[in-house]
């Protein structure tokens, strides 16, 4: 296997100042002739330097020189290259290929989804389209001409505008497009086939009209106003938050059931997965509904960060993606807030972060502390595909909210204005986007620099954070020390200490925030921000009151394992106190962990006094009304089986781990029967009509959070089986049916009508596909496995669709611990069985589900014993991808 290091990086050898393409649409055999003008990157460099293109599986058919056909002595052709030695500096090349769409299963480059054409071409997918320079900072001024059967592809879209349409004979038809802006080629695409829009036009900021479509095949367009509403909501948002309008007079969504990621921001012609388009009260669940808007909002953001700035090469990813998925969760968060009081919109806010940070801790946090933990800018790859990770990506965006929160929301905006300002139309690097955050900073305080901040970009690992401190009744201070190191990741065995923000809060023990007044170090504190940069600091704080509690990295200030020493009563004193309401469920999930920890160390054993402080603080939240609907699902929730294991201080049984948390959901749910069963009736009597928006969505997750706990035994599988026939909407009707398959003996019924309701529609069979996938060891009918290998067979399931492939495996392997890590390691086999099945149709796909178990070194002995013979089954199979290849070796070490 190759690996790729950052810092081998060099400039390529000549600019693509234009790019003509012209594609003869055939499903078996499409032939793709392009035009490139090339120059010398350097004005002065010598003639003679080779000409360096790219390309996979592609059928070369002639090459030409400025007019002359090459023949075969004049280029060198590899498997991944063409090469023409001794070029000129400046000149065309013209280049003709064949490639055949209907079989190309692995969805990057050019392929078919039910009869229609599409192209993913990030990262590397161009070079199975064309030869080209297929690295990002090669920006090239594209036009496209689309050539194919108007009966059979009656639509054809490109990047851009669209310049000409014409009819030809024989029953074809050709468009052109033109896209005014040089993009890299892995923001190219191609749509043709049938479809159907729904369009809209805006006016833009400068007064020009933009024409927006959305894109779906035929009898789809029940499903798309809410992603078209979302889009308009996205581009008044940039312009209003951000300053950044619409560059184009067209810009197109369209969706597809086969794709490997969520969506895909090619300028001016996004594509997407079907599951990030379509939205309606029948088919959507409220989390549905949020991941449309915030991922036609990501894309849509990528217009600025990400295609108007692009990435220098792929090391530089987070560049592009950290920042977006910032930009993102702000959306959310604004779109959620709209329009509520102060103190609701606060409460929505804080659901969101929590729901973000929820996501890190499942997922970002066991990639850091694995195999494959990077740094947001990683120094080296062996597949890029590898690297669109929740390290680049969540983790990234928490280092650019690090950066928001030390320059505060005006200079943040100044500091993207002298970014654009700096690097509009270029290929960027995280320190560029960095050192233009830092000009910002300095605008307002010239004595502070990034340099240390720096370390986030750098440095691979979690930061683990100890918090201890003592008061000193005589002098009224509060004296913290905080204490970072981080464990060594692959490659990196000593870290120097992070810069990181700490927000702070002292709780008096009436509730009520004390203002912070730090005695020393001196200039250590701005506003409610400690600078915490050494590796041990000691911070003093004065005119404290006694029984003060403490509250660290309020809104989760820096992405960090806090090591707090709250006594139980500090945790659940903050669990009602807290002003801060992320710490506020914080430290009540603190509490829940430390009770589930109790039970599995005590072998199922509930008097102990972290249970019994659990189920006092459930029944205060029960009863609490001051807090809002959607905050209240999310305290009495319990953490994660992902999120307990990454936190157990040693060896972890996943299984009894599961039946660990059961045991704590069913003794709180006997204990506190009565509130709870109060809480979902006041909720489920309410029958409005179905709308998406905070309090709505929050008002259904406490009634399904409520009925979690109740469907423990028979009175409340009752209540869901009433829930699931009466739900006008998705999200009432699949929290039933999900508890009935996962606690009830028997949830068949329910199961047959789910599938012959929605045995058309692809996103909810899914659904079906999931539930099934994710009932645990616990089901009282015993052997979730049998079922999962049931579903294998269904005549529905499809390993080459990435969502259904994703709706049984990654749902067992990644969502269901307790049956994946079942004693005989029975589920391992059928994983290593099903990678190595899907790495022939599907390497990107199949590397995503080759990381399962990655974090097998934190197993119980004999689990390890089985889960690497199943690790080295897969390593040992022949024709492994470079994709499930290098997740193996990293895991196996
Ligand atoms: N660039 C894409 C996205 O994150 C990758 N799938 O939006
Ligand atoms: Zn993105």
């Amino acid at each position: 296997a190759v690996t790729h290091y950052r810092k081998d990086y060099s400039t390529p050898n000549h600019r693509i100042d234009r790019t003509l393409l012209e594609f003869d649409l055939d499903a078996e055999s499409t032939l793709v002739k392009s035009r490139l003008d090339f120059s010398p990157w350097h004005l002065q460099q010598a003639e003679g330097l080779p000409i360096v293109l790219d390309g996979e599986d592609l059928q070369l058919e002639c090459v030409t020189l400025d007019g002359k056909l090459l023949d075969e002595s004049l280029y060198q052709q590899t498997d991944t290259q063409l090469i023409i030695p001794n070029a000129p500096k400046q000149g065309t090349l013209e280049i003709a290929v064949r490639i055949r769409p209907s079989g190309n299963t692995r969805l990057e480059g050019l392929y078919m989804s039910n009869g229609n054409f599409f192209t993913q071409c990030e990262a590397q997918g161009f070079r199975r389209i064309t030869y080209f320079p297929d690295r990002p900072d090669v920006l090239s001024r594209f036009t496209v001409t689309l050539r194919a059967d108007q009966a059979a592809y009656p639509v054809t879209l490109s990047n851009g505008n669209l310049i000409d349409s014409q009819k030809l004979p024989d029953g074809k038809h050709r468009t052109v497009w033109e896209d005014p802006f040089p993009k890299p080629a892995y923001l190219f695409a191609l749509v043709a086939g049938q479809f159907v829009c729904q369009e809209e036009s805006i006016t833009k900021s400068n007064g020009q009209p933009a024409l927006l479509q959305v894109w779906v095949e035929p009898g789809n367009l029940d499903k798309t106003d809410f992603a078209m509403q979302s889009l308009k909501h996205a581009i008044e948002w940039d312009r209003q938050r951000f300053g950044l309008d619409l560059d184009l007079d067209r810009f197109m969504i369209v969706a597809t059931a086969d794709f490997n990621m969520g969506a895909m921001e090619n300028k001016g012609l996004n594509i997407f997965n079907t599951k990030f388009v379509f939205a309606n009260p029948q088919l959507a669940t409220d989390i549905d509904f949020e991941n449309v808007e915030s991922v036609v909002g990501h894309e849509y953001f990528h217009n600025w960060t990400g295609n108007r700035v692009t990435c220098r090469d792929w090391f530089q990813l987070s560049l592009k993606e950290g920042l977006t998925v910032f930009r993102d969760q702000e959306f959310s968060a604004d779109m959620l807030a709209k329009g509520l009081d102060a103190q609701q919109a606060a409460s929505a806010r804080a659901v969101k972060r929590i729901d973000d940070v929820k996501v890190l801790r499942a997922a970002q946090f066991p990639e850091d502390a694995g195999p494959m933990a990077h740094p947001i800018r990683p120094d080296s790859y062996q597949e890029i595909n590898n690297f669109y990770t929740v390290t680049v990506y969540e983790k990234g965006a928490e280092v650019i909210r690090m950066q928001h929160t030390l320059l505060g929301e005006e200079q943040f905006q100044r500091g993207m204005r002298i970014y654009f300002d700096r690097h509009d139309g270029q290929a960027a690097t995280c320190e560029d986007f960095v050192a233009a955050m830092e000009t910002a900073l300095q605008e307002i305080k010239p004595d502070q620099d990034l340099k240390q901040f720096r370390h986030w970009y750098s440095q691979a690992g979690t930061p683990n954070v100890s918090a201890s401190w003592h008061y000193k009744a005589d002098e009224s201070e509060l004296v913290l020390t905080l204490k970072q190191s981080c464990a060594p990741t692959p490659g990196q065995a000593e870290k120097p200490a992070f810069h990181i923000p700490v927000r702070i809060g002292l709780v008096s023990n009436t509730g009520l925030d004390l203002p912070l007044q730090l005695k020393s170090p001196k200039n250590a504190l701005s506003g409610d921000i400690l600078n915490f940069t050494e590796t041990e600091q000691v911070f003093v704080f004065q005119g404290v009151a006694k029984g003060t509690v403490p509250s660290l990295f309020r809104g989760f200030s820096a992405p960090v394992q806090v090591r707090a020493e709250y006594s139980l009563e500090e945790l659940v004193f903050l669990a009602r106190h807290d002003n801060d309401p992320f710490n506020r469920w914080d430290a009540g999930q603190q509490v829940f962990t430390q009770a589930i920890f109790e039970i599995y160390q005590s072998s199922g054993d509930t008097s102990g006094k972290l249970v019994q402080a659990a189920n006092l603080m459930m029944a205060d939240l029960l009863e609490d009304p001051s807090l809002s609907d959607g905050f209240r699902a999310l305290a009495i929730a319990l953490p994660s089986e992902n999120t307990l294991f990454e936190l157990f201080d040693g060896l972890v049984d996943p299984v009894a781990l599961h039946f660990a948390r059961q045991t704590l959901r069913e003794y709180l749910a006997a204990c506190n029967q009565g509130p709870l069963l109060k809480l979902y009736q006041a909720r489920a009597t309410h029958t409005e009509r179905y709308e998406y928006n905070a309090v709505a969505a929050g008002k259904r997750a406490l009634k399904n959070a409520s009925l979690a706990y109740l469907t423990v035994d028979e009175p409340g599988q009752s209540l869901a089986r009433s829930q699931f026939l009466s739900a006008d909407n998705m999200t009432d009707r699949l929290g039933a049916l999900n508890l009935l398959a996962h606690n009830a003996e028997d949830a068949q019924s329910e199961l047959d009508q789910f599938f012959n309701m929605f045995q058309k529609e692809a996103l909810a069979l899914d659904k079906w596909f999931m539930t099934q996938a994710t009932t645990p060891a616990s089901h009282p009918a015993g052997n979730p496995l049998e079922r999962i290998q049931a579903l294998l067979k269904h005549p529905a399931f499809n390993l080459k669709n990435p969502n259904r492939a994703r709706s049984v495996l990654a749902a067992f392997a990644m969502q269901n611990p307790s049956v994946f890590h079942q004693h005989t390691g029975v589920g391992y086999q059928l994983w290593a069985s099903l990678v190595i099945e899907l790495n022939a149709i599907n390497p990107q796909v199949a590397g995503r589900m080759a990381r399962a178990l990655d974090r097998w070194s934190k197993l119980t002995p004999s689990l390890q014993t089985q889960a690497r013979a199943a690790l080295e089954k897969i390593n040992a199979h022949d024709g492994l991808s470079p994709d499930v290849h290098e997740i193996i070796s990293k895991a196996l070490g």
